[in-house]
């Protein structure tokens, strides 16, 4: 029962600036003392001392390549140490952070001969590579990178592709044409919010948890600020209006503390320079205290239809 705090302030994944802030706001924001209540013994790392991003260049081409990869690098070492160790929290940063840290959790996986699945909470599927993507931003590639896609020349090798099938979206509405492709092609699991609208979140979730229990996995989450609603978490470059509900992320956070799976969490995407009154950056942090077994009463197992 120790979670371990690692702050990786990347900002490379896009041109915006401000992710470098997030790792500082979630510690104001509580987070070490929001677990520590729950029970957990808690450590903070401190930040990793990966590269600045470069400053901002037109869009085009691919942004901040080197220092992506170099982040890649650290993030997966310190993945796949903090693993044998406790469970990882990876404070972003931007969703460029999990290249790295999904690939050190599949090598981690891998040693222990269990299979990993990935549940990607998010407006966007980030499955492009450094030749599909148009914006030419990495945030928008760890899905493509982590699945083995070609294109990512000068990344770290990635020693232990995640299978297709085991990588769940929720939230998705803002999915580029090859990442439709990529998806569909694929076989990934994707639940946009339609389906949230026309189901709840629980009845999918429930079908994913299922899945990975029945595969004996490990589960990595990786939440970004976007899968919110903007109304809600506003400190965010990329918002998409019509995102998950201040409830359906809690209830998604609780039924998967419920579940015992989840091993490892990426909180990717804050951005503190836009954020209101720390509103944001709290709301990140009272999210992780479901996911660590905040709750108001306890629940019998039930089951979603
Ligand atoms: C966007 C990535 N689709 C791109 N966007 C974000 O640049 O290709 N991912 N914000 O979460
Ligand atoms: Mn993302
Ligand atoms: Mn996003
Ligand atoms: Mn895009």
């Amino acid at each position: 029962r120790t979670c371990i705090l690692i702050g990786a302030g990347i900002d490379c994944g896009k041109r915006r600036r401000g992710c470098s802030m997030g790792p500082d706001a979630l510690r104001v924001a509580g987070l070490a003392e929001t677990l520590t209540a729950l029970g957990w013994s808690v450590e903070d790392r401190g930040d990793l001392p990966g590269p600045k991003a470069p400053p901002p260049a037109p869009e085009g081409h691919v942004h901040a390549l080197t220092q992506t990869a170099e982040w890649t690098r650290l993030l997966s070492d310190a993945a796949l140490n903090a693993m044998a160790e406790g469970f990882p929290i990876f404070m972003g940063g931007d969703h460029a952070l999990s290249l790295g840290t999904v690939a050190g959790v599949a090598d981690y996986a891998a040693a222990t001969g269990r299979p990993l699945f990935v549940l990607w909470l998010d407006a966007h599927p980030d499955v492009h590579n450094p030749d599909t993507t148009a914006s030419g931003n990495l945030h928008g590639t760890p899905i493509g990178y982590v699945t083995g896609q070609p294109g990512f020349d000068g990344f770290p090798p990635l020693m232990n592709p995640v299978p297709p099938g085991n990588i769940c979206f929720i939230g998705l509405r803002s999915v580029d044409g090859p990442e439709r492709a990529a998806i569909q092609s694929a076989g990934m699991r994707a639940i946009d919010m339609r389906q949230i609208d026309e189901r709840g979140i629980a009845a999918p979730l429930a079908e994913f948890i299922a899945e990975v229990r029945a595969a004996n996995g490990m589960l990595h989450l990786s939440l970004d600020v976007d899968f919110l609603d903007p109304a809600i978490a506003p400190a965010v470059g990329t918002t998409v209006p019509g995102g998950a509900t201040f409830r359906e992320a809690h209830l998604a956070m609780e039924m998967l503390h419920d579940s015992g799976l989840v091993t490892s969490l990426d909180l990717v995407e804050l951005n503190p320079f836009l954020d209101d009154r720390g509103r944001t950056a709290s709301l990140m942090a009272d999210l992780t205290g479901s996911l660590f077994g905040r709750r108001v009463f306890d629940r019998p197992t039930r089951s979603y239809s």
